[in-house]
C-alpha cells in the first residue's frame, strides 16, 4: 500500500507512494520497499532496479511522527534498522531517480543506490540537525565520501541543502535532466545496465561498492579475484568472441 511496482523491459521499478507524508519512510513502507527490491534481485528476467518517488518528493526522510516518542531501546529494537542492512545486499544495480525533496534518510536511500538522477527541481539535504538528532543510515559516511568534508560538514552541522546542479558539481548525483523526463531518463539508463552481461555487472557493482571499506591493497586484491571469477562463466566467452568475429554479443546470464 506504500509503493507502487512495476516493469519496463528489464528494469523492475518501485515508486514510493505516501504522497500526503511527502514520502516518510515509515516502517511498513521500508519493509514493503525491502521485500519489492529483493524480488527483483531474484528475478532473473530483471536486470537493473529504479527507485523512484513523485514530482514533490523523492522521500522526506525517515517518518519523525514515527520516531518522536521512541526510547533508545524502541529504535534498537526496531525492525526499520535491519531493513537498512537489507538493502546494502541487493546485488543487481539500483538506481534512484529523484525529484523534488530527497531529505534525511531520502537523501540517504538515494545515496544507497548505486546511481541517482534527479529532476532539475531535487533539493538534497540532511536536516536532522533541525530535530536534534544526526543522521543515522549513512548521511555522515556516504555524504562525506561523495562530497567531501567541507560540504559535508555545512550539510551535517547547519541544514544546508544542495539543488540538483549543485549536488552534480559536488559529485553526489550523476546526471540531471528537465522534471518532464527524468524518470524516463533514468529507466532508460537502467534498461541499457540490464541489456549488459549480467553476471559482470553484478561482480562490478560488487567491487565498485567494495572500495569503500576495504584498504587499496585488499580491494586491487578482490577486484582481481571477481575478475578470475568471470573466466567461468559463458558471458566471457561469449563477450570475447563476440569482439573478434565483429558480432554483437548474446549474453546468457551464465
Ligand atoms: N516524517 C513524517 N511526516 C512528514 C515528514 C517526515 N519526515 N515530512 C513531511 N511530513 C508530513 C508533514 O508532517 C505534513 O503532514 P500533515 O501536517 O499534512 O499531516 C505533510 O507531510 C506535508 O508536509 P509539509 O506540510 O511540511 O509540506 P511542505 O511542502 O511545506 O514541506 C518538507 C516539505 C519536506 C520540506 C517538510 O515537510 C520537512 O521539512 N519535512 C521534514 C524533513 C526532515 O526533517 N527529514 C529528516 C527526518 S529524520 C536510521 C535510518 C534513517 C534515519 C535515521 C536512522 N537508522 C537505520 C538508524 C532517518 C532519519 C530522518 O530522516
Amino acid at each position: 500500500t506504500n509503493i507502487l511496482v512495476r516493469r519496463e523491459d528489464r528494469v523492475g521499478v518501485v515508486q514510493l507512494n505516501r504522497p500526503q507524508a511527502r514520502n516518510a519512510l515509515n516502517a511498513a513502507l521500508m519493509a514493503e520497499l525491502i521485500a519489492a527490491l529483493q524480488a527483483f534481485d531474484a528475478d532473473s528476467e530483471i536486470g537493473c532496479i529504479v527507485i523512484t518517488g513523485s514530482e514533490a518528493a523523492f522521500a522526506a526522510g525517515a517518518d519523525i511522527k514515527q520516531m518522536a516518542e521512541a526510547s533508545v531501546i524502541d529504535m534498537i529494537d526496531s525492525p526499520f534498522i535491519g531493513y537498512w542492512d537489507e538493502l546494502r545486499r541487493i546485488t543487481k544495480p539500483v538506481v534512484a531517480a529523484v525529484s523534488g525533496w530527497c531529505l534525511g534518510g531520502g537523501c540517504e536511500l538515494a545515496m544507497a543506490c548505486d546511481l541517482i538522477l534527479a529532476a532539475e527541481s531535487a533539493v538534497f539535504g540532511q536536516p536532522e540537525i533541525n530535530l536534534g538528532v544526526i543522521p543515522g543510515a549513512g548521511g555522515t559516511q556516504r555524504l562525506t565520501l561523495a562530497v567531501g568534508k567541507a560540504l559535508a560538514m555545512e550539510m551535517v552541522l547547519n541544514g544546508r541543502t544542495l539543488s540538483a546542479e549543485e549536488a552534480l558539481r559536488a559529485g553526489l548525483i550523476n546526471r540531471v535532466y528537465p522534471v518532464e523526463v527524468y524518470l524516463e531518463e533514468a529507466i532508460r539508463l537502467a534498461n541499457a545496465i540490464a541489456a549488459r552481461a549480467p553476471v559482470a555487472v553484478r561482480l562490478a557493482k560488487e567491487a565498485v561498492n567494495a572500495s569503500f571499506e576495504m584498504s587499496l591493497r585488499a580491494g586491487l586484491d578482490h577486484e582481481r579475484r571477481l575478475f578470475y571469477l568471470l573466466f567461468s562463466t559463458d558471458d566471457q566467452k561469449e563477450g570475447m568472441d563476440a569482439f573478434i568475429n565483429k558480432r554483437p554479443a548474446h549474453w546468457r546470464g551464465q
